[in-house]
């Protein structure tokens, strides 16, 4: 059985996550598998940050999803510069990745102080994501959450950038899953442009140019 479902049909299961894998009592399989990765960089060169990205683990049913969730350090307890990166299995969490090299980013920015929030909102959008609560599932590569000194940092990663249609309904189904009020604007940033702003800074120069940004 492929399991689509709403966030609260989801988190009903996350009790059953002892749930022995016979066939009596089968675990409920995903529409897609999908895999956790970590990375807390302490370097700025393109080449480590690769090496820095870490694969925790791939599941692919709803059980499998709440043993590894329910296990992991919540994002409020990760290092500052610490990610968690959750992407549909295959898809490496790199811009450079030929599924991600067209796409780019929705991100939701939040206070430092709000740690009880990013904790909600990193379940909000991994429920979203494994229940296959976007219209847009097929452009969606994953999700991104970020520690970070400042402010930390919530993305969504899809595929096209240039389909402005496609990202703005993204973009407001993002928002309303995670429950930013509409007054709140937030940005889209293609991937492209992150290659090229670390190119740049790498060579010491600024990048100024924007290829193709949204904001709603
Ligand atoms: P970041 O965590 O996305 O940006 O990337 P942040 O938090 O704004 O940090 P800042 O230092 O850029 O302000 C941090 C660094 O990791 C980037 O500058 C890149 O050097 C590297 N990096 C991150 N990602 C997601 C990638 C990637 O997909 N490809 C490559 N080559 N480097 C990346």
């Amino acid at each position: 059985m492929s399991f689509e479902n709403t966030k609260e049909e989801l988190q009903l299961m996350e009790h059953k996550d002892s749930i022995p894998d016979s066939p009596a009592q089968k675990k409920h399989k995903l529409a897609h598998s999908w895999t956790m990765w970590y990375d807390s960089p302490n370097t700025t060169n393109n080449m480590d940050w690769k090496l820095s990205v870490k694969k925790i683990v791939s599941f692919e049913t709803v059980e499998d999803f709440w043993c590894l969730f329910n296990n992991l350090v919540k994002p409020s307890g990760l290092p500052v510069k610490g990610n968690y990166h959750l992407f549909k299995e295959g898809i490496m969490p790199a811009w450079e990745d030929p599924t991600n090299a067209k796409g780019g980013k929705w991100v939701i920015e939040f206070e430092r102080r709000q740690a009880d929030i990013l904790d909600q909102v990193w379940l909000y959008t991994s429920l979203a994501l494994i229940g296959e609560q976007f219209d847009d599932m097929s452009d969606i590569s994953g999700a991104v959450i970020s520690c970070r000194r400042q402010r930390n940092r919530l993305a969504l990663w899809t595929k096209s950038a240039m389909d402005d249609k496609v990202q703005k309904r993204i973009g407001n189904q993002f928002k309303k899953i995670m429950e930013v009020p509409s007054r709140v604007k937030i940005g889209y940033q293609p991937h492209d442009d992150s290659l090229k702003r670390v190119a740049q800074m790498e060579k010491g120069a600024k990048h100024g140019h924007s290829s193709k940004t949204y904001e709603i």
